[in-house]
């Protein structure tokens, strides 16, 4: 609860006599519709969904999503401990009856030879509010393609860039159904994680009533994870940590087929 809350609250207890503690999940989306419901809708990501980025600075609620303990101990159960959050979550809200997410990946570091860990470097934490269906929009996946190239990956437009914003609804190639994807249905409050590189994209809501995503984005060091026991590839151990490369979107040579 925000300061004011928890004071509203407390007279409330006082004057009379009884209050209501709002249950997380869903002062979560009492907040994300007032989020969705004030701020401005930039009319260029209609295919993402509202998306709207919140500083946890500046929202004491998302805040509390960000320190999320059985979110921290989960991952600190999974040997994920050393991942650190960005400073904001976006609000990935699909309005009713909108359109399909096209297919993508989130890496941005495709020139950079860290592209190529077995190991996941920058995952989203996708926190689905409510149930997520065929029909209202869930996340489709397809296995393994953050680490092996599949034809799909040279037939996509650049992802969220330019190029995808503007293509038209139920694109032949980028709303395609894929024989490997996998639907991932989820009941509401549930935790997806995903690697930024895998492929991914969402169905449409064909429904009225709102299908509500925060989503947030966590790195770690480009260092080997403590738990990881596999092979290290040669790219990682000779990549030089000083030299910056210039952002991609594109996966280049460090996606091996
Ligand atoms: O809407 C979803 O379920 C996924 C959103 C997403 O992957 C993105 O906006 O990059
Ligand atoms: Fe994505």
């Amino acid at each position: 609860m925000t300061p004011e809350m928890v004071q509203e609250r407390r007279e409330q207890m006082l004057r009379d006599g009884y209050c209501v503690i709002p249950e997380f999940l869903r002062e979560l989306g009492q907040e994300s519709d007032r989020l969705n419901d004030t701020l401005e809708h930039h009319p260029d990501t209609k295919y993402q969904g509202t998306h709207l980025g919140i500083h946890y600075e500046d929202n004491a609620i998302m805040q509390r999503l960000a320190e999320w303990q059985p979110a921290r101990q989960a991952s600190e159960q999974m040997g994920f401990d050393d991942f650190t959050s960005s400073k904001q979550l976006l609000i990935l809200t699909k309005e009713p009856y909108t359109p399909a997410l096209y297919w993508h990946q989130d890496w941005m570091r495709w020139n950079d030879p860290l592209s190529c860990t077995p190991w996941p470097q920058t995952i989203f934490l996708s926190y689905y509010l409510g149930e997520t269906r065929i029909e209202n929009g869930c996340l489709k996946v397809i296995p393994g393609s953050q680490l092996k190239r599949i034809p799909l990956h040279d037939q996509l437009v650049t992802t969220h860039e330019q190029g995808t914003r503007f293509i038209e609804e139920n694109h032949p190639i980028m709303c395609s159904h894929h024989p490997d994807q996998v639907d991932v249905l989820t009941k509401a409050g549930s935790l997806v994680l995903g690697d930024a590189r895998v492929l991914h994209a969402a169905r449409k809501n064909q429904t009225d009533q709102r299908r509500n995503l925060l989503l947030l984005w966590h790195s770690r060091p480009e260092t080997v994870p403590d738990y990881w026991e596999g092979e290290i590839p040669w790219l990682f151990v000779e990549d030089d940590l000083e030299i910056t490369y210039p952002a991609s979107r594109i996966p280049g040579q460090y996606l091996p087929a």
